[in-house]
């Protein structure tokens, strides 16, 4: 099968509801991946921050062949000697008494919601039904219907609603706002992703997490860390709420927690919030399956045996460094923001211009694939596994492609 092939049955037989870069991949190893016309391109994207890992890692990919050969799935209607092992280990790892497992990042988003609400009423004395959770503008949690109510993306809420009431939108990286948000009546929760991915990989101003942690707490309200993308390793830490030592309430995690192998997602608390979930009160299908078990003990413990935080935090560093130069030489690179190895250059041109996504045809023509998040800014998010060496060469690749871009 051709490209343009692949391109066309897409095309005719699934839902429009992305716009892919136009390249058609057929296998991945590590930091790169190949077209089914063999051509090899460095990945920059690592599906959105899921394959940090790298593509196919054998230690992940070898868990899952060997439980999918033993047990898949068993639902939660019975025990599996899988689940309580994945428990205690990602509990320990990540610090917190209990995890309650789902599949997708959108799920835990929901997950989190509802076990904020729950403990408002039950524990906090929030009048029932009429907690609110605090989110920020320019948000991304997920696509489900309640998420997107409070999104201010028109073009992820439009034409979806009824939407679910409940929350109370603020600036991000704003202490005042949040403040002025906490002494709200039946305020439940501060909903908030470390640095704002989608939005164009916002980085807050220094100690915003562990003061708004710290506001939170004396007003008595439960921070919810959105780390779905932050997470596993990529701004350099562990979590991205590590670099400022901030323990949240309730932690999500998503994505990189199987290293992109399989759906796997959790929510993280301590036992006084997670006690208020009683059998039969929440759940999913494949939540916790053997599998999802198996596959997340291995990306872990590939976090921590290849020093993965370490090695974002170093390449990261150098990343910004390189290109801040080379935006200093060139007039189309307006800067470089991020933390780790999620980082994203501002183009010098309009939210609404193409010039983004042009720039990354030519960057996949010079075999290094990128998105842009909007029109004028691309992420650059590799996976973590990768060397200097082959960072040296993309960053060599992005100056040559943008100093060719006409
Ligand atoms: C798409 C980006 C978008 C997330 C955070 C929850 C979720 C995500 C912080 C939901 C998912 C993905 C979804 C994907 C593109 C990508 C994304 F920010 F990562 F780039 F959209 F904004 N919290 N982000 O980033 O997790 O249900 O997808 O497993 O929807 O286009 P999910």
């Amino acid at each position: 099968m051709t490209s343009q092939q692949a391109i066309e049955l897409e095309n005719k037989y699934g839902a429009h509801n992305y716009h892919p870069l136009p390249v058609v991949l057929q296998k991945g190893e590590g930091v790169f991946v190949w077209d089914v016309e063999g051509e090899k391109y460095y990945d920059f994207l690592s599906a959105y921050s899921a394959v940090n890992q790298g593509h196919c890692h054998p230690k992940i990919v070898n868990a899952m062949t060997a439980q999918a050969k033993t047990l898949s799935l068993t639902s939660r209607a019975f025990y599996n000697d899988m689940l309580g092992k994945y428990e205690k280990f990602a509990t320990e790892y990540f610090g917190f008494d209990k995890l309650l497992p789902m599949n997708t990042g959108a799920e835990a988003v929901e997950t989190a919601i509802k076990l904020c609400r729950k403990y408002a009423y039950e524990v906090n004395g929030v009048e029932e039904n009429q907690a609110q959770i605090i989110v920020c503008e320019n948000n991304f949690h997920g696509r489900t219907t309640t998420v997107i109510s409070f999104s201010n993306d028109e073009n992820a809420r439009k034409s979806f609603g009824p939407y679910t009431p409940g929350f109370i939108k603020i600036e991000y990286d704003n202490l005042e706002a949040l403040e002025n948000a906490l002494k709200k009546d039946n305020i439940a929760g501060f909903l908030v992703e470390p640095i704002q991915g989608e939005a164009g990989v916002y980085v807050p101003s220094e100690n915003y997490l562990s003061k708004a942690k710290a506001l939170c707490k004396k007003y008595n309200v439960l921070f919810i860390a959105d780390e779905v993308q932050t997470g596993i390793a990529r701004t350099g830490k562990l979590l991205a709420v590590d670099h400022e030592n901030v323990k949240p309430d309730i932690l999500i995690l998503g994505k990189a927690l199987s290293g992109g192998a399989y759906p796997v997602s959790a929510v993280l608390a301590n036992d006084a919030i997670m006690q208020v979930i009683k059998p039969g009160q929440h759940g999913s299908t494949f939540g916790g399956n053997p599998i999802a078990a198996a596959v997340a003990i291995a990306a872990l413990e590939v976090v921590q045996d290849e020093k993965l935080a370490d090695n974002a935090e170093r390449l990261g560093i150098l990343f910004r460094k390189e290109i801040s130069a080379f935006a200093k030489e060139n007039d189309l690179v307006k800067s470089v923001r991020g933390k780790g190895l999620l980082n994203a250059i501002l183009v010098n041109d309009t939210e609404e211009s193409s010039t983004a996504w042009d720039i990354c045809i030519k960057l996949r023509d010079n075999g290094l694939l990128a998105k842009p998040t909007h029109g004028n800014i691309i992420r650059f998010a590799p996976p973590l596994v990768m060397t200097e060496e082959q960072l040296m060469d993309c960053v060599s690749i992005i100056k040559k492609t943008i100093s060719e871009f006409k």
